[in-house]
């Protein structure tokens, strides 16, 4: 088994479904969070291959790319985190990267938004726009199936991923985003109320 270590802020954001995915796989890491200073310095120093984290070092091989590290994880672990059947595949990744990709690139200038009106302004905006979109998208993705998860009961690396987004929204911590931005989305909600309820979620929250 090769050695892993993760590193990422000490915070949840990209690196959280990362964290959770290895403990559902039971594969041993080190979970290396740093301060920004230390960010900046070891960007300086290349330490990063594309200036950002997270970072997966497997066996010393620095790799990046939320995405590929999730199903990379899924896979080393033997897990049913990523699907096998192609079209689950294909949902997974693309609900995966709306939240990943999507959605993070758009909330991303409001969190250097100092000025607490013109940040609810640019939440606004979010919710009305390239949120509302991904979700409305996502809620369909989620209806074509039994639920409560992406591809019906089993849990996969998308869950984790949209699960902390619901979980962000509703804990209070992202200015103008709340539960009631779920509102119109029952399916995407419902999504986070079996995230936060599945054992192994409830495990890692609890270790
Ligand atoms: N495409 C990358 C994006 C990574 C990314 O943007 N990471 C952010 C933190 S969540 C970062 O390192 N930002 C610092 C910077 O770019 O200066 C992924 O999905 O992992």
């Amino acid at each position: 088994m090769p050695t892993l270590q993760l590193t990422y802020f000490d915070s949840p954001g990209r690196a959280e479904p990362i964290r959770i995915a290895l403990f559902i796989a039971k594969l041993p890491f080190e979970d290396r969070r740093i301060k920004f200073p230390e960010f900046a310095a070891l960007r300086e120093q290349g330490a990063f291959p594309l200036g950002s984290v997270p970072v997966l070092a497997v066996d010393g091989r620095p790799i990046v790319q939320t995405g590929a590290i999730l199903r990379y994880v899924a896979r080393l672990g033997q897990t049913d985190l990523y699907p096998t059947d192609p079209f689950a595949a294909i949902v997974v990744d693309s609900a995966l990267e709306t939240f990943n990709d999507t959605v993070s690139h758009a909330i991303a200038p409001s969190f250097f938004e100092r000025d607490l009106d013109k940040k609810l302004d640019m939440r606004r905006a979010l919710a009305a726009g390239p949120l509302a979109l991904a979700c409305r998208y996502v809620e369909g993705l989620i209806g074509a199936g039994s639920g409560p998860f992406l591809t019906g009961t089993t849990l996969t690396i998308a869950d984790l991923v949209l699960g902390e987004s619901v979980r962000q929204y509703r804990s209070g911590n992202l200015d103008g985003l709340s539960a009631e931005t779920l509102a119109p989305y029952p399916k995407l909600a419902a999504l986070g109320d079996a995230y936060a309820a599945h054992p192994s979620v409830v495990a890692y929250n609890a270790r």
